[in-house]
């Protein structure tokens, strides 16, 4: 009997960062537990991390590169597939120039440095993420607002948190997990939750502001004007260190009376100016705030209205408030991906460029453009594509477009673990390494303060770390890249004095913490204050103050599409057991989750003759999806809240039922919805019909 090691290494199922220790057995990872001296998780892992083991021995995992045949997909060389992608890029780049490759991932899995590095140096501006409206909105609008992203700071005690439309119990998002939280709840802080859906935390929450679905922006105001009629604001810090207070203040006090505000988000006033006067008055006090207030009309706007919030009440950059960690010491992602090295014509090209002007100030492309670019050759045609870890055709708005665009690529390789309905429109597939494969710098791109080291546990089949197939097809297309995985990191590593060796034997690295930074320098912004009144968007010539914008599809905005559509539709609840479209080929993780989810108010279900459990039809002017009722009375008669990501492994190849129960069959994707500044999609608040499925 061979003996059980134990490695330690940091998990990545979802946005990453919880320790691990892998248990293996000849040369089989056969159980992974929580790391008690993780930083991050204290010991915690959550059903997905652990659920890791089937993932990676799963019996339809892909563990070699593939190309497709008239007869379907064959097993065939690294240096085949390498070969064949390399040569397709140098013919489309020869032909169409290096703007007609896109490449594109999805949610961060850590892989940014060297996704960036590679489209860079391909010489093509459209990479596709999903920061349009996720995460990357969220930096590209704290900015521009106070210089850099102000995460809430669980670890020096807030007395009062407000979580805005986030759930980390479930969904451990970016720089923080559920533990963080729970932590600091414990130690009894007040909890204010605005949220549509009364969940766990929502239940125990001292103020629950049960809002319309994304109209967080007004209610922002709502508190800002609370704060300003009660003089509740911090008077030293909006006269030293914001700018256009004044402006700021006619704006909140003209627009956004409290019964404006109530009519608008359907909450009580009297409950608005409780949850403002408790935020305001309790110090410290942190915001931590989710992805649904960044996926719509209102994105950009909304988080400058929250991070005014953070300033004015004097919790900006104060332990226990929301805070500026300051980074490790590493090399940044902007330096790893050679940015410099994409020339300012093709930077010119990007798709969407002129339209999206903070997006193209970060570099990000709306995918909608990509599919004008492939379906309309609009403005110039996209040919060919490379998509890593992503699966459009189920995580994007309005997939049969998506369907559509990636079906006419004349060229595709996909990198992923399985064979979805995205990776089945490919021509080639790269079998990717999980976690537990990969050697990396972990957490890099956070702004929590920590890398961590993820030291590879095993070799499986022959998959590759995603970092070695973008460095080798990299090498292939003449770009400059160091011999190995380990190189490129000690590279990374190097401002740290320490190697990958080195840094693997230690653990983690922690910036140091530094509070009240801007009385020595201001902050990172053009006037170096908190610009509420941005001078970066009054340049443009759009309104340079944050405001409440309709969404375009609501019953106020369309009362007469509403009398066939008459309900809301906030599509992307998630499940403490899937991550967007993934696991559902998971046997502990199904057993947990069988079927796709829409909840419904009881009266609301009632009215359809819809019991619990029984199968809806979901409708929306764009398509529609079949989900299984669960009937839940802490929704509004009027919201319908869907699961998002499914498609079903078990469905026969090439289609595995995409279209079945998907939600995004039903999202929109048109410009006129999305965030005028960011490109960002409104995935939460659409107009939507229900019926029985077997009434249809
Ligand atoms: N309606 C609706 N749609 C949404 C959302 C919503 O709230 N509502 N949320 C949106 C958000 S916030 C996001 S970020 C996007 C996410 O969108 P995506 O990132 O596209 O979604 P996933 O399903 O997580 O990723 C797809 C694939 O990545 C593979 N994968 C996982 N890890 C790795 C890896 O390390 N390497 C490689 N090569 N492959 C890997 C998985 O097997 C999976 O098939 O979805 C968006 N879609
Ligand atoms: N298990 C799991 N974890 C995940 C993911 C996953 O798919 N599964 N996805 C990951 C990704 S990429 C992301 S971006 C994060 C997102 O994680 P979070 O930011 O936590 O976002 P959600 O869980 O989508 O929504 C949080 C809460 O907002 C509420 N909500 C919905 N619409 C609105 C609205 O209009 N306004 C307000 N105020 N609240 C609203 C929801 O009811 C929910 O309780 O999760 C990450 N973690
Ligand atoms: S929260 Fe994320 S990092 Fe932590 S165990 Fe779960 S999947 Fe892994
Ligand atoms: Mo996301």
């Amino acid at each position: 009997m061979s003996e059980v090691q134990y490695v330690k290494t940091v998990c990545r199922s979802c946005h990453g960062g919880c320790g691990v220790i892998a248990h293996v057995k000849a040369g089989k990872v056969v159980k992974v537990e929580g790391d008690p001296d993780s930083p991050i998780s204290h010991g915690s892992l959550c059903t997905r991390g652990l659920a890791i083991t089937q993932l990676a021995y799963h019996p339809n995992r892909i563990l070699h590169p593939m190309k497709k045949t008239g007869g379907g997909w064959e097993r065939i060389s690294w240096d085949e597939a390498l070969d064949t992608v390399a040569e397709k890029f140098r013919e489309v780049r020869d032909r169409h120039g290096a703007e007609s490759i896109m490449i594109g991932q999805g949610t961060g899995r850590d892989f940014e440095s060297h996704f960036s590095r590679f489209g860079n140096m391909l010489g093509t501006p459209n990479m596709i993420t999903a920061g349009h409206m996720c995460y990357l909105s969220r930096i590209a609008a704290t900015l521009t607002t106070c210089g850099r992203h102000p995460a809430i700071d669980y670890a020096n005690n807030p007395k009062c948190m407000i979580m805005w439309g986030c759930n980390p119990l479930w969904t451990n998002p970016d720089e923080y997990k559920g533990v963080s939280f729970w932590r600091a709840y414990e130690k009894g802080a007040k909890l204010i939750v605005i949220d549509p859906r009364k969940g766990f935390l929502a239940k125990r929450a001292d103020v629950w502001l049960q809002l319309r679905p994304g109209t967080d922006a007004a209610l922002a105001l709502g508190f800002h004007h609370v704060i300003i009629e009660e003089e509740l604001y911090d008077k030293d810090f909006v006269s030293n260190f914001v700018h256009g207070w004044e402006e700021f203040k006619d704006r909140v006090r003209n627009d956004y009376p409290l019964d404006r505000v109530s009519e608008i988000t359907w909450v009580d006033p009297e409950q608005i100016r409780e949850a403002a006067r408790m935020y305001a008055t309790t110090k410290p006090a942190g915001i931590h705030w989710g992805v649904p207030t960044e996926q719509t009309i209102n994105c950009i706007d909304f988080t400058r209205t929250a991070v005014g919030l953070m300033a004015v009440t004097g919790n900006l950059d104060a332990p226990g408030g929301n805070v500026f960690h300051q980074p490790p010491g590493t090399r940044s992602i902007a330096e790893f991906s050679s940015h410099r090295s994409l020339s300012n014509e093709q930077r010119a090209k990007m798709l969407g460029g002129d339209r999206y002007r903070l997006a193209t100030r970060m570099t990000i492309v709306t995918p909608k453009c990509a599919w004008d670019a492939i379906l309309n050759e609009d403005p110039y045609p996209v040919k060919a594509g490379w998509l890593i870890g992503t699966n459009p055709v189920v995580s994007r708005a309005n997939a049969r477009e998506v369907y559509d665009a990636l079906k006419k690529l004349d060229f595709l390789a996909v990198s992923d673990f399985f064979l979805t309905p995205t990776a089945e429109l490919a021509d080639i597939f790269f079998p990717a390494g999980t976690w537990l494969e990969q050697n990396h710098v972990a957490d890099n791109w956070k702004f929590h303060g920590y890398v961590l080291a993820r030291r590879k546990v095993v070799e499986i089949g022959e998959c590759w770390q995603d970092h070695k197939i973008f460095m080798e097809l990299g090498k292939r297309l003449g770009q400059r890249w160091w011999d190995t995985v380990e190189d490129a990191l000690d590279w990374l590593l190097e401002p740290t004095g320490l190697t990958w060796e080195q840094f693997k034997e230690k653990g983690c690295l922690k910036g140091e913490s530094k509070f009240y930074k801007y009385k020595e320098k201001g902050f990172s912004t053009p006037t170096r204050k908190v610009e509420l009144l941005s001078t970066i968007i009054e340049r443009w010539g759009a309104d340079p103050l944050p405001k409440y914008t309709e969404i375009p599809e609501s019953p106020v905005s369309q009362p007469e599409l509403a009398k066939k559509y008459p309900y809301i539709l906030n599509a992307g609840l998630r499940t403490p057991t899937f991550f967007h479209s993934a696991n559902r080929q998971l046997p502990w993780l199904r057993e947990i989750r069988p079927d796709p989810i829409v909840e419904l108010h009881p009266e609301t279900a009632g009215k359809h003759g819809i019991s619990d459990r029984d199968w809806v039809s979901i409708e929306s002017p764009r398509g529609r999806a079949r989900l299984r009722a669960k009937l839940n009375n802490g929704i509004d008669p009027m919201v319908v809240v869907a699961e998002h990501g499914w498609w079903y492994p078990e469905i026969e190849a090439p289609d595995h039922g995409w279209d079945v129960s998907n939600i995004n069959m039903l999202t929109d994707n048109s410009h006129e919805s999305m965030d005028p500044l960011m490109g960002a999609t409104n995935l939460r608040v659409l107009l939507c019909n229900i019926s029985r499925y077997e009434d249809r």
